[in-house]
């Protein structure tokens, strides 16, 4: 069989469809770099002594991994330098970090979340780098957090790696979803699923059901009805997976179907559910749109939110049309 390698495919979807400038085939092959670096020192667990936690909080009051620490810099690091990023934004950084002035700008943004799924860090289970490329505003001379609240359709490319059992990058730059898996000899990303299409259908379902107490009505009768199985009103048995590494979930939906939920509860209201807008929902949704899922925050489309700061949270429901579609139905009835 042939091996596509990810430059090979950039390359070919530029000449056919004009969607990859050169600017952004480097931007995106600089952080598949870095993530090939960051599944390196996952790869090497105790051995490398990069597990643990670090002494430090994030700016969302969270423990730091040293895990979460060396991806962030191992991502900082290898965007600098390249010219083609304006500035970045991070899970693991309070603000914004502009390009250092020795270094040429380009016209492009860049968030990420470096080591998604850090609870599963120490215990071996996959965990994953989650990240988004937006254009900057037209006539930006100096970058601020302002340029990065745009809605997730503006977003031009947007992925995921995750690091399980094999090692593998999901892209999409709106022209629908491809796997590349890393071939850990040679190396390189090698293009292993085209055009991935999530099932429209599906009977497994995905939530972390310890919050069910806090949950809101809508949320509440969704899943009891999931769970009341083919003598409940949906008529059909439903499975539950959750393996806490949002990476880890949507890669699995993304192969087989399902529906994925991170809902907003009763327990804070100034915390509208725990994953971020920036860096978690919005490369999520592009790529199950892009796949021919739905993602939404139970109201609206999270491709449509117009983000008011750089950290907020939202409420997250994505996956199989037509499970996402019920239980966005319910919030809105
Ligand atoms: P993180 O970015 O700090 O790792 O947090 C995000 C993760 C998601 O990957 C996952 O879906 C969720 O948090 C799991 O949360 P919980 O521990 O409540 O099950
Ligand atoms: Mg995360």
């Amino acid at each position: 069989m042939k091996r596509i390698s990810l430059t090979q495919y950039l390359v070919e979807e530029q000449r056919q469809n004009n969607s990859i400038p050169a600017e952004l085939r480097l931007l995106i092959e600089v952080v598949a770099r870095a993530c090939k670096t960051i599944s390196h020192a996952v790869g090497k667990g105790a051995l490398g002594e990069v597990l643990g936690t670090a002494s430090t909080e994030n700016v969302q009051g969270e423990v730091q991994k040293k895990l979460d620490i060396i991806s962030n810099e191992i991502l900082l690091e290898a965007n600098e330098w390249g010219g083609h990023l304006a500035a970045m934004a991070s899970e693991e950084m309070e603000t914004i970090h502009k390009i250092p002035n020795r270094y040429p700008k380009g016209e492009y943004l860049l968030t990420f979340d470096p080591l998604d799924g850090s609870s599963n860090i120490d215990v071996n289970v996959s965990i994953g780098t989650i990240f988004s490329v937006l254009k900057a505003p037209e006539g930006m001379t100096e970058p601020s957090e302002q340029d990065f609240l745009q809605p997730g359709t503006r977003q031009v490319a947007a992925g995921y790696a995750v690091y399980g059992p094999q090692t593998m990058l999901v892209l999409t730059t709106g022209n629908g979803v491809n796997c590349f898996t890393l071939d850990r000899e040679m190396g390189s990303w090698v293009l292993t699923q085209r055009d991935m299409q999530i099932p429209a259908k599906t009977r497994e379902f995905s939530i972390n059901a310890s919050n069910a107490r806090h949950w809101h009505p809508p949320v509440q009768r969704y899943v009891n009805e999931l769970l009341a199985g083919d003598t409940g009103p949906r008529g059909a048995n439903f499975n539950m997976r959750w393996v806490a590494s949002m990476v880890a979930d949507v890669h699995r939906i993304l192969n087989r179907g399902g529906i994925f939920m991170y809902p907003a509860d009763t327990r804070d209201t100034s915390m509208p559910g725990k994953l971020r807008l920036m860096y978690e929902a919005n490369p999520m949704a592009f790529i199950v749109e892009q796949a021919g899922g739905v993602a939404t925050d139970g109201q609206q489309r999270i491709l449509d939110i117009v983000p008011t700061k750089l950290h907020q949270r939202v409420p997250v429901f994505l996956g199989s049309r037509e499970e996402v579609e019920v239980v966005t139905g319910y919030h809105k009835g």
